[in-house]
């Protein structure tokens, strides 16, 4: 049988489930794993509870890349944690100051052909050297740590067909902005992009994972890309080339569905607030004032995007009015920047030259002014995450980005004339002196593992009784984000280790007084529309409702790795059989599960009886048999442990 390329990766790495059955769940080793610190410290404290001593897989890297401001001991103490814990446990530690992980990881770790999963929602960046890299909730990727496998439903498979070539000043962020605004922010739900055709060999290694980083906001579960000369190329320019191996789709290999797009014919794209996929062409959206510019993020970062960028700014003078802030992905790509006069071009120009790391992607300072516009080079334009409320934030290529820092109006770059032509160098410059490995398994018990005071137990939810009553304590509509439920931000992120203070955040943006209701109704149920839980990978998002007494969520549809952090946590996740169920619920109504724990050791249907409004709904659940036992079980962790 002919195979793509996602298809070979999973069939090599296959421990159970049945490929030829979409949707049903399988199991695959996972080769490599990595976590960011606003993630981290969770997975850690559950890599901990597991008992398991050194990590089990070929390779597993802790970065500290998203806290990074340290406005108070909350954040070094964080940081603290996690290296005593890469210490002791056998992982790499990649220290603040080295970069973004998914720069960093494709530089310096990422190998053609293997599995990776990553407490972020953007580790499918590794997509882009062809491996199979999926974002996953903190306690999936402390399961991987300590051996055991990740089990997803299988996806779907959709080739995105390219043909032609990019024209000058159309960039990488103007080909996955075009499939946003194809096929939407759920479009790729339980599905692989999985990218091919002739117009692939004419991306380099740092666009196509540009393309497979913001798959993210597409909802797939990963994007990924052959492995071919130019991975080749890449990886030996790392000093890794005996890192590569070939990886193609073969000749009739099968698709679910195929998408064709003409890469001659794009032209510079904007995300326009509040959507990733509210997509429209630079030249329609008119020459509306700019106040703020943001370079960076793990979606365009890379040397080649500062390269250009500092070619375009050479010689100018960022627009009265304007900042302009320009965060380089990676301490490698910083210094090659300083190395060769580029850093210089951008200082002269009057960037604001920020730490690599995540900064104002996730609200970590460079909040925009009230109602401020601002273009970002970045994958999320979600309302408020920039950390100001009316923000009116644009996703742009660094081309449009930088083009339009110089003239303080949205601009379409190929107006500037004759676009710079970038020379990557042969080689770049490999310095790992910011890694720093673990202690030998035989001097693991000198390690001490420092928990500061900023950590705090996380909860536990209990085994799932005989059945269930509860309130309504929110009900919401389509698209709600982890920035909804969990929000991020420079006042919030700081306290990711503690639960207890994080749940006074929670839904905030939707109801103020949420926590509040939910400790009045003592057990909450939420009601959501389409694609609830997109975005974030972080399940905090679970944990936090959890200690606020959610005990299931009934939606019209979920994000892939929310719905999996849910069952992880022990929160039941429902779907309504009938989507127009739905408009029948209200806040407050009184809901029960009768015979829950049956219904779900059986694998029988389920009922929604709404004691309020003397009504019952028929409910769906989209759960493996495991699931369902981690459900019984009162989550992954209790399941994990044996503890039922
Ligand atoms: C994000 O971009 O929202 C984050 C912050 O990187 C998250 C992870 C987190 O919430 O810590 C992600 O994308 O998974
Ligand atoms: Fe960091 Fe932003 Fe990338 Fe998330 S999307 S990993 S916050 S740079």
């Amino acid at each position: 049988m002919p195979k793509n390329i996602t298809e070979k990766i999973i069939a090599a790495h296959l421990l159970e489930g049945d490929m030829g059955t979409p949707g049903s769940d399988i199991a695959l080793r996972i080769d490599q794993t990595l976590t960011q610190d606003a993630t981290g410290t969770m997975a850690y404290l559950e890599f901990e509870a597991m008992g398991v001593p050194r990590v089990k897989t070929e390779l597993s890297v802790a970065y500290i890349d998203h806290n990074t401001l340290q406005s108070g001991f909350m954040n070094a103490d964080d940081h603290k944690f996690i290296r005593s814990c890469a210490r002791k446990h056998g992982l790499q530690f990649s220290r603040p100051g080295n970069g973004i992980c998914h720069q960093v990881h494709l530089e310096r770790f990422g190998k053609p052909g293997k599995t990776l999963i990553g407490s972020d929602s953007h580790t499918p960046t590794g997509g882009g050297i062809g491996m199979l890299a999926m974002g996953a909730g903190g306690l999936d990727v402390a399961v991987a740590m300590g051996g055991g496998a990740y089990h997803i439903p299988m996806p779907k498979v959709t080739l995105v067909r390219l043909k032609g070539s990019l024209q000058p000043w159309v960039a990488a962020k103007d080909v996955i902005l075009e499939v946003l605004r194809l096929l939407h922010v759920k479009g790729g739900v339980n599905r692989v992009m999985e990218y091919g055709g002739p117009g692939v060999l004419g991306l380099r290694v740092p666009e196509r994972a540009t393309i497979t980083n913001m798959g993210a906001e597409l909802g797939a579960t990963t994007s990924v890309f052959p492995s071919d000369e130019v991975t080749r190329a890449f990886l030996a320019a790392q000093g890794r080339a005996a890192d590569w191996t070939a990886l193609a789709a073969d000749e009739d290999a099968l698709y679910d569905a195929v998408v064709e797009i003409d890469l001659s014919r794009l032209e510079p794209l904007a995300a326009c607030p509040h959507m990733p996929d509210n997509v429209k062409k630079v030249r329609e959206i008119g020459q509306i004032k700019v106040d703020q510019v943001c370079i960076g993020s793990c979606t365009n970062s890379s040397l080649q995007d500062m390269l250009q960028v500092a070619a375009i700014l050479r010689g100018k003078t960022v627009a009265p009015g304007v900042s302009l802030s320009i965060a380089p992905g990676s301490k490698q790509v910083l210094t090659m920047l300083a190395q060769n006069g580029a850093l210089a071009c951008m200082v002269a120009a009057g960037a604001r030259i920020l730490e690599s790391a995540c900064g104002p992607c996730i609200g970590m300072g460079q909040s925009p002014q009230s109602g401020g516009v601002s273009l970002r080079t970045f994958n999320r334009n979600f309302e408020g995450r920039s950390g100001t409320a009316d923000g009116q934030i644009y996703l742009v290529s660094p081309e449009t980005a930088a083009a339009s820092a110089l003239t303080g109006v949205f601009t379409d770059p190929r107006e500037l004339g004759a676009a710079p032509k970038i020379t990557l160098p042969a080689q770049f410059l490999v310095e790992d002196n910011m890694i720093e490995p673990p202690v030998p398994e035989s001097e693991m018990d000198t390690v001490e593992i420092a928990y500061g005071p900023n950590i705090k137990p996380f909860p536990l939810a209990e085994p799932l009784p005989e059945s269930l009553a509860a309130q309504v304590v929110l009900k919401v509509g389509d698209n709600i984000t982890t920035d909804h439920i969990m929000p991020a931000g420079a006042k919030i992120l700081p306290y990711r280790s503690n639960i207890p203070y994080l749940s006074q955040f929670c839904f905030a943006q939707c109801d103020e007084n949420f926590a509040r209701h939910c400790k009045d109704a003592g057990k909450g149920v939420i009601i959501g529309g389409t694609n609830y839980g997109q975005g974030s990978s972080r399940e905090h998002a679970a944990l936090v409702p959890l200690h606020l007494g959610i005990k299931a969520v009934v939606t019209q549809s979920f994000a892939r790795i929310h719905a999996a952090n849910l069952v992880n946590a022990g929160i039941l996740p429902f779907t309504f059989a009938d989507a127009a169920d739905y408009a029948k619920i209200d806040v407050r109504d009184d809901l029960a599960l009768e015979n829950i724990r049956e219904a779900l050791q059986n694998g029988t249907p389920v009922s929604l009886k709404n004691n309020t409004k003397h009504e019952s709904y028929a409910l769906r659940y989209d759960l493996s048999a495991r699931q369902r036992k981690i459900l019984l079980a009162g989550g992954l962790l209790n399941y994990t442990t044996g503890k039922e």
